[in-house]
């Protein structure tokens, strides 16, 4: 049965080895706490559809492996995603540490207007706590990066971070400064578009949606 949504948005999930990843995605999905997560082989693959400013909305999300091993493989995930959550560890200075190269390695294989949405996740883990909210939320606003601190354990804030993600992009997309028929935006046309486009089409003579991506 074909899928009722406006839009689909492809996302990455980047970040240090064990920072909570495939936890933030598996709370997203299934609402509840991933127990003995093991390192990701590779990449993983979640979908969701979501509803944002009254539009149904398909996030399409690539959980990429943060051990360095996986690096060339996940690097080819990078491209043509119009949306990631970079994550670090509240409880780690070292994954803090690596933000600014995964952001580079972001910045530099990705679409230029990828949206990066910086995540501290664990934030449960208060009392092991090594990086301020303030020293990460200054880094955000230097890099023109959103900003959170999250917890797949609790659930804290780890809708809001794929939501406020692609709310973002939606907005974009609605004042015309990401093009859906872009290649490789990382934006494509959902079932719905089209249909009304088609139903419209009968009555007008506008140029149809680029149906590049409507096959998903
Ligand atoms: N306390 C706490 N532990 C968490 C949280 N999120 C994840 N963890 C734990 O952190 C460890 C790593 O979680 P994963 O989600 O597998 O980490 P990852 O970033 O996907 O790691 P890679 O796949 O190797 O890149 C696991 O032991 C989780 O139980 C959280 O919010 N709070
Ligand atoms: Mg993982």
């Amino acid at each position: 049965m074909a899928e009722n949504f406006e839009f689909l948005f492809k996302f990455l999930v980047i970040g240090s080895a064990g920072t909570g990843k495939s936890c933030l995605l598996h709370h997203f999905i299934e609402k509840k706490f991933k127990q003995d997560s093991s390192h990701t082989i590779g990449v993983e693959f979640g979908s969701k559809i979501v509803t944002i400013g009254g539009k149904q909305v398909k996030l399409q999300i690539w959980d990429t492996a943060g051990q360095e091993r996986f690096k060339s493989v996940t690097k080819s995930y990078y491209r043509g995603a119009a949306g990631a959550l970079l994550v670090y560890d509240i409880s780690s200075r070292e994954s803090y540490n690596a933000v600014s190269n995964w952001l580079t390695d972001a910045q530099n294989l990705a679409n230029p207007n990828l949206v990066v949405l910086l995540v501290g996740n664990k934030r449960d883990l208060e009392e092991d706590r090594q990086v301020s909210f303030l020293e990460a939320s200054q880094f955000a606003q230097e890099n023109d990066l959103m900003f959170l601190e999250a917890s797949a354990l609790t659930g804290e804030n780890v809708e809001e971070a794929f939501l406020q993600c692609a709310k973002t992009i939606l907005s974009k997309v609605e004042t015309g400064e990401l093009d859906p028929n872009k290649l490789g935006s990382g934006i494509q046309h959902g079932e719905t578009a089209i249909r009304r486009f088609q139903r419209q089409s009968t009555s007008t003579s506008v140029n149809p949606p680029s149906c590049s991506g409507c096959k998903i």
